[in-house]
């Protein structure tokens, strides 16, 4: 048994929370056994990591220190969760993954991108999303729908030009992928997002 990995991915207020489940709800129509998770975090301890993460700190983090701990949960995720749930047939669901650590830790944070292939040959290896739905919103909007959160977390906390740098990745990495991508225009209204994940659906539901 094998079941799919789809994962959704997009900058700052790209809505991806706001449709995973109503994404779920359509593939469980069909049929289909859906597992939600999400990166960093999905296991206790992945959780735990998360934390420490996004928690914002006196101390600095060093942005090495960033890239492991992203690894490190992703790995216990693998693990635990997505090789699991994939092995029993199931539908996953993942609010980012990889493609996250490219544009966050790569295109933003401006690391070595060997070292991030070495991490990513080691925790992730041949598990690799079957599908991934770029939400592709300009920073702007979607910085003004993060920021009517209540508080910003610590890589929220970045300065415009990181979040550039992340949505020019993302799109970047959809160009060179258009087997795995695709990309939605995120920046419109909720109901008309959801049309343009109809055909998306249709797709997965006629994989063999
Ligand atoms: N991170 C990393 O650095 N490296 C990695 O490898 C990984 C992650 C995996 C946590 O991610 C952080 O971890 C993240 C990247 C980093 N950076 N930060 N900061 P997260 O997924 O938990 O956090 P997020 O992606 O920043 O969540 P988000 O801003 O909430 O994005 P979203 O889930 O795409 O958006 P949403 O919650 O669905 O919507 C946000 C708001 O917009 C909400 O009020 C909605 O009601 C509203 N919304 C959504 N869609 C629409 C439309 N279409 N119109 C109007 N309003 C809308």
């Amino acid at each position: 048994m094998s079941g799919r990995f789809i994962t959704l991915e997009g900058g700052e207020g790209a809505g991806k929370s706001s449709n995973m489940e109503w994404l779920a709800e359509q593939l469980r129509a069909a049929g289909k056994t859906v597992l939600l998770t999400r990166e960093p975090g999905g296991t206790p301890l992945a959780e735990s990591i998360r934390e420490v993460l996004l928690a914002p700190s006196d101390e600095e983090m060093a942005d090495n220190t960033e890239l492991l701990l992203v690894f490190a949960a992703r790995a216990q995720h693998l693990a635990e969760k997505i090789r699991p749930a994939l092995a029993r047939g199931e539908w996953v669901l993942c609010d980012r993954f990889v493609d996250a650590t490219w544009a966050y830790q790569g295109a933003g944070r401006g690391l070595d991108q060997d070292a991030i292939g070495a991490l990513e040959e080691l925790v992730v290896a041949t598990s690799q999303p079957d599908m991934t739905i770029l939400f592709d919103v300009p920073v702007d909007v979607g910085m003004a729908r993060a920021g009517k959160r209540a508080a910003l977390d610590r890589i929220e906390q970045e300065d415009r030009a990181f979040f550039d740098r992340i949505r020019e990745c993302y799109l970047q990495r959809a160009d060179q992928q258009p087997g795995r991508f695709r990309v939605l225009d995120a920046g419109q209204p909720l109901e008309q997002v959801r049309a343009q994940l109809e055909p998306l659906i249709t797709e997965m539901l006629t994989w063999p």
